[in-house]
């Protein structure tokens, strides 16, 4: 969980215990490096989702004068054709039908109050579509024969060639991504079409709603930011796309001024609102989608790229039921050349620990597809790219306006639209980059606002299954997760389902990857070597730590404390350093044969981190077919042959748990 648009991952921290490198955009993806999202500061006010228009200035005056300068046009040209046509009902209505969707509201959008424009209703036939609707072939394929002949830096999202120049620290400092890489590749480059092949051939709805896309943006760089912007008009059926809407989250860099403004001139669709203070992420959000004028919202990173056809898909699920969010796939820009690729894995369900750290695992075969490029339910959203009915949104009451800063938004608006009537989806045939940075460039407060919005997510939605929470992370039981009256009326109103029913129609998957309650240890406590008398030891335990042989330090007292000779065998066959109830996240780790143990992030699917403890007390690794080794002269503890008979190759844990440890045995 972590920042702006951040996709997560596997390893990394919810609150406080990441470091700043966890936290960059929109919400989490997850692919072996960390990610976050960031932000926010006061509440919105909690009945007023809309906001208060004095808080928003349209960053340039443009959008908004020459869209009332076309709506009184537009209007005019209603009186004039009412005055013609009124006699005639049947021309009338067909006028009216042909009229380009350009007043704010779009169809089957109800009185929606927006900022900085005060209530319109629009009335037009209610947006609906039943299957019986008609179907066509969205891809556009002259851009897309044209992109296929692009040539030169990064175009087909290759890597871009680094020179030692453009690989110093300076190039990251700003952005957390190498900038000056950025600058070299054409902002309208081309992209891989790594969807499944089953994607050209897909149809949808002939006629689909219209969207705003919500663009957040705090500090951005230039050629990133208006890459994004590129790519989905390049990208995008023009008619489909109501408005970009560029919002600016208090950033004081020169070129995101008035330079931006001028460049977004040349946009029509393009308009700019900025926050008169910093409001954070999950603020900034709530407002562009509080401006937005399309059917849909769609929310995307500053730092994106959307891939071929990626709009339509999303939106004919919109389409077919109001109430389901959809998730576009969220791919890998690489933050030092650019490269475009998918995620480890791809196509996986968001879920999450019961740390609430965000987490990815395999589509069960239950709910996998004939056709895998079809759209699947993921329990959890990564968190910043998502399209959702503009008006549900809203019922759905935006996001808790007592969020803050950034951090666990994903989990409200997923367990809030699955409990209450709605549904999610991830899309395989709408694909989106995102740029993961290196670390995040500018200070994000400490861990104290994510604390206290997961606890407000826990403490609203979660019923009985925050205590599993508390239980991992005593310091947020008497925190204070401030007022949730409203949230809780909200979700009483909207006649919600219990977590329990999530967990168990929606997230039943989710336990076998993350129990509520850890199943037993096989082994704990010291790990002491039989032929040395000596024990195995991390020092500090930290990440990349070369397992050594020490003296053993167990009621030694202080000498303990310069060690860490503590492990656990866990009930995932990995071992760990800790206690059964509080283990690292790191895992023994070996990569061959004759390699040293190190200890490394745990990825939680066995491979070269599992492990076996067998009756003749060798520590064996299936992958590599060897056992842990120890040489008493030098300290060093190795993978070698597997020899029973020696004496450095057996060890004793101080405690084992002998009915676990037949179990895993038998597998
Ligand atoms: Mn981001």
């Amino acid at each position: 969980m972590n920042s702006e648009l951040d996709l997560v991952n596997e390893t990394s921290a919810p609150a406080g215990g990441g470091s700043s490198e966890e936290r960059d955009a929109p919400s989490q993806l997850e692919r072996g490096r960390r990610y976050g999202t960031e932000y926010q500061d006061s509440p919105v006010d909690e009945d007023a989702p809309q906001e208060d228009p004095s808080q928003w200035r349209p960053g340039s005056g443009r959008g908004f004068r020459e869209g009332r300068r076309w709506r009184l046009l537009q209007a005019a040209a209603l009186v004039l054709a009412a005055l013609v046509l009124l006699p005639n009902v049947g021309l009338w209505a067909l006028y009216r039908e042909r009229q380009p969707d350009s007043t704010p509201g779009g169809p089957g959008a109800a009185v929606v109050p927006v900022a900085g424009q005060g209530s319109r209703s629009r009335q037009k036939k209610p947006f609906f579509m039943g299957d019986g609707q008609k179907l066509k072939d969205w891809h556009d394929k002259e851009a897309i024969r044209k992109d296929a002949q692009r040539v030169g830096n990064g175009e087909q999202g290759r890597p871009y060639p680094m020179t030692d120049a453009e690989r110093v620290d300076q190039a990251y400092r700003e952005n957390g991504f190498n900038i000056y890489v950025s600058d070299k590749i054409s902002l309208n480059r081309s992209l891989p079409d790594i969807r499944h092949p089953n994607c050209n051939s897909k149809r949808y709805l002939e006629t689909l709603p219209n969207t705003s896309i919500i663009i957040p943006f705090h500090n951005e760089g230039w050629s990133s930011l208006l890459r994004t912007v590129h790519s989905v008009l390049n990208r995008s059926p023009p008619e489909l796309v109501a408005e970009i809407v560029l919002v600016d989250d208090f950033s004081d860099r020169e070129h995101l001024k008035k330079p931006l403004e001028d460049y977004m001139a040349l946009f029509p669709s393009v308009r700019i609102l900025r926050t008169k203070k910093r409001e954070g992420l999950i603020r900034t959000r709530m407002l562009g989608a509080s401006a937005a004028t399309g059917d849909v919202v769609t929310f995307l990173d500053s730092h994106c790229e959307a891939n071929v056809n990626w709009l339509p898909p999303l939106l004919d699920r919109i389409a077919r039921n109001r109430k389901t969010i959809v998730c576009p796939m969220i791919d890998v820009i690489d933050h030092d050349d650019f490269r475009y690729e998918t995620q480890a894995g791809d196509a996986m369900r968001g879920a999450f620990d019961w740390e609430m750290y965000y987490k990815r695992i395999p589509i069960p075969p239950e709910l996998q597809k004939a056709d895998p490029s079809d759209p699947f339910e993921s329990p959890v959203m990564a968190g910043g790219l998502f399209a959702v009915d503009r008006k549900w949104f809203w019922e759905l009451g935006g996001y808790d306006p007592g969020l803050e800063i950034w951090g666990g938004e994903q989990y409200e608006i997923s367990f809030k639209v699955w409990m209450c009537g709605g549904r999610m989806e991830d899309i395989p045939c709408s694909r989106v980059g995102h740029i993961y940075r290196k670390y995040v460039p500018y200070k994000v407060p400490a861990g104290v606002s994510l604390a206290r919005n997961l606890k407000r997510v826990a403490e609203v939605w979660m019923d009985e299954y925050a205590e599993y929470i508390y239980q991992r992370r005593p310091e947020y039981r008497h925190l204070s997760a401030g007022d949730v009256v409203a949230q809780k009326k909200l979700r009483s109103s909207l006649n919600c389902k219990s977590f329990k029913w999530f967990m168990t129609k929606i997230a039943w998957d989710l336990p076998k990857f993350y129990p509520p309650v850890e199943p037993p240890a096989a082994a704990w406590g010291e790990i002491r070597n039989v032929g040395t008398g000596l024990c195995a030891d991390t020092k500090h335990g930290a990440l990349g730590a070369i397992l050594r042989l020490e003296s053993c330090v167990r009621g030694r007292g202080e000498a303990a404390w310069n060690n860490m000779q503590v492990f656990t065998f866990t009930w995932r066959e990995d071992i760990r350093p800790g206690d059964p109830q509080h283990t690292k996240k790191f895992c023994l780790d070996a990569i061959s044969h004759n390699s040293p143990v190190t200890l490394y992030d745990c990825h939680s699917m066995k491979g070269n981190q599992l492990w076996k403890y067998r009756k003749d007390k060798t520590l064996f690794h299936p992958v590599s077919g060897s056992c842990v080794d120890c040489s008493e002269s030098d300290h060093r503890i190795f993978m070698n042959t597997c020899n029973p008979a020696s004496l450095t190759q057996q060890w004793l844990f101080e405690h084992t748990n002998s009915t676990v440890l037949e179990m895993f045995n038998r597998n």
